[in-house]
């Protein structure tokens, strides 16, 4: 006689990668957003390694195809990408895996590649050029990837948006959480990914 099947696993496959280090999950999460949302500094810091990243100073040859237009000191933009890791023991013992997306729109083929096996995205919204966000949140809404949406609320921005807000201007779904956020602030960043995981695992299970 068969032993009865195992129960079927309840997390889809993209979650269950479990490391070398005592079995927490290693799982994939993209930082995206516009040009200059904060995607690069969101993952120093929270990164325990080094950041990886691939800065490259701004140049004449973008001029008139990215706007500055309120992020005028901006002086270097990502290229490829930027790497970062974090471990965690709650919501449970997990290992992050951060790539953050480059902003500029000439470099959106790498988009895809960024994100195979993601299990969820951070799409991180600069609240001085909040319609900045819209590639990024289709990009998760038409792969119907789980994603977040993070406030980061900017000195320089004339207006501090409410969630809802937000919400409203961006025609972000109900479902889809929303966080304020300071890509500067580990704590902050801390808050941010933490709720993407409980999303990410409520959508997927
Ligand atoms: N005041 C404030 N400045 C921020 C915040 N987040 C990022 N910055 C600054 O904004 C600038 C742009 O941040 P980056 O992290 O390079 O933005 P990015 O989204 O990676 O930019 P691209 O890769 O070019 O798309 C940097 O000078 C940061 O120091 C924030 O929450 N508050
Ligand atoms: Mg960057």
């Amino acid at each position: 006689m068969t032993s009865p099947s195992p129960e079927p696993p309840s997390l889809e496959p993209a979650l269950q990668h479990p490391d070398d280090a005592g079995g927490r999950l290693a799982l994939k999460i993209l930082i995206a957003g516009g040009f200059g949302a904060g995607k690069t500094t969101l993952v120093g810091a929270i990164s325990e390694i080094p950041p990886l990243t691939t800065e490259e100073r701004l140049t004449t040859a973008g001029e008139g195809i990215d706007s500055l237009t309120g992020v005028e000191r901006k002086t270097t933009t990502t290229v490829s990408l930027d790497f970062g890791r974090r471990t965690f023991t709650r919501p449970l013992p997990m290992t992050l895996l951060l790539f953050g997306t480059p902003g500029q729109d000439r470099f959106g083929f790498l988009w895809d590649e960024l994100a195979f096996g993601a299990v969820g995205g951070v799409v991180l919204v600069d609240t001085r050029r909040l319609e900045h966000a819209f590639g990024a949140l289709d990009f998760f809404e038409e792969r119907d990837v789980p994603f977040v949406v993070a406030a980061n609320q900017f000195d320089g921005a004339a207006h501090c948006y409410a969630a809802d807000e937000i919400r409203n201007a961006l025609d972000i779904d109900t479902a889809v959480p929303m966080v304020d956020c300071d890509a500067r602030d580990p704590s902050s960043v801390v808050t941010v990914l933490t709720s993407l995981v409980r999303h990410a695992l409520a959508t997927r299970t």
